[in-house]
């Protein structure tokens, strides 16, 4: 554990009670529990949603507790991942834009133009693939983690200071990306200079225009006054950001099997009710952006605008097999697989 994910704990006060829960469980007490559950968002923005959900659903049905610690209460994303595979924390939201540094196959989900754009399509792939619900929930189980769920929380768009309208447009733009190594390959194949940051940087970043670009959802830009410090909005569709709800394995293994299907129900409930949530969430928060700041560039690439873009993706998908080898190539084969079957699901 860091010294900073050490320090987080202290300054929540969470070190007697980390252990006095993790020795609950060992002696077997049926006692309630308190669920500690860190997040990468503040509770109004997605994975806070999310999580308000979880922990309702698990307080209406049981004598348990959830407490949830917002992005910032114990640090930034890799703490918080540290804490909840150590057991200091039971519950984290971990994006693969970090974690794919810890599970390299992870970054199939950072790969640029391999979702489906079709929200229900998406849905529907997160909703059923093996690939995430066996192949990938094993390799969190690799990792200490149970994978309670993963959703996808949105298109992706790139806010710069001048417009992009072409890799070109990118050149010598200093482009902030979350710190798995794969977004450093997409910026780069995108013609920008990537700039990986953790997520508390990035405002003053490109305040102080050390950046002039970053890449998020359109709720995020909003929530997160992005566009004060950026002036154009760019529609790439070349990525859905998805993130992933996981439990500390040893705390989810020492629990009955009746509160381990209660955390499934709760995150499937969950996941049902943050599906829903994010019907027209893009185009909403854009009329806020656009209310707030009229001057904001938007543009939305054309067919024709996209192409070098998908041609560069070609390059970032010769990295991640190279780096990934065989596991790697049966992910993303699994991947394509499950998109074609939710595809297909959802034509029916
Ligand atoms: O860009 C980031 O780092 C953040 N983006 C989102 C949508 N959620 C959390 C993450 O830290």
């Amino acid at each position: 554990m860091t010294c900073n994910s050490l320090g987080a704990l202290r300054r929540a006060g969470l070190g007697l009670a980390a252990s006095a829960s993790m020795l609950a469980l060992t002696v077997g007490a049926a006692s309630a529990l308190d669920i500690k559950y860190a997040l990468e968002e503040a509770i109004h923005e997605v994975q806070g949603v999310y999580a308000t959900q979880f922990k309702e659903y698990i307080e209406a049905n049981s004598d348990h507790t959830v407490t949830i610690f917002p992005f910032g209460t114990l640090g930034e994303s890799a703490d918080t991942t540290e804490l909840a595979q150590m057991g200091g924390i039971e519950m984290v939201t971990a994006s693969p834009g970090f974690t794919g540094s810890l599970i390299p196959e992870l970054n199939v989900f950072n790969l640029p133009y391999v979702l489906p754009e079709d929200t229900d399509v998406l849905a529907e792939f997160f909703r059923s693939s093996p690939t995430i619900h066996e192949t990938l929930a094993g390799r969190y189980n690799d990792q200490g983690f149970e994978m309670l769920s993963m959703y996808p929380e949105g298109e992706v768009v790139m806010t710069t200071k001048q417009p992009v309208e072409s890799p070109d447009d990118l050149a010598g733009v200093n482009f902030r990306v979350m710190t798995s190594p794969i977004l450093v390959s997409t910026y780069e194949a995108f013609g920008a200079t990537p700039t990986p940051l953790p997520w508390g940087e990035v405002f003053g970043a490109l305040q102080l225009n050390m950046i002039q670009g970053q890449e998020n959802p359109m709720f995020f830009v909003e929530s997160t006054n992005m566009y004060e410090v950026t002036d154009h909005i760019t529609f790439t569709g070349h990525n859905n950001f998805t993130t992933a709800v996981l439990a500390n394995k040893t705390f989810f293994d020492g629990l009955s099997e009746e509160d381990q299907q209660l955390m499934r129900d709760a995150a499937w409930h969950a996941f049902e009710y943050i599906i829903e949530y994010q019907e027209g969430l893009t185009e909403a928060s854009l009329e806020m952006i656009l209310e707030a700041k009229p001057e904001m560039g938007v543009t939305r690439l054309t067919d024709e605008q996209r192409e070098p873009f998908r041609q560069a993706a070609q390059q970032v998908r010769e990295v991640y097999l190279a780096e990934t080898g065989d596991a790697g190539a049966a992910v993303l084969e699994g991947f394509e697989a499950d998109i074609e079957a939710a595809r297909a699901a959802v034509a029916e």
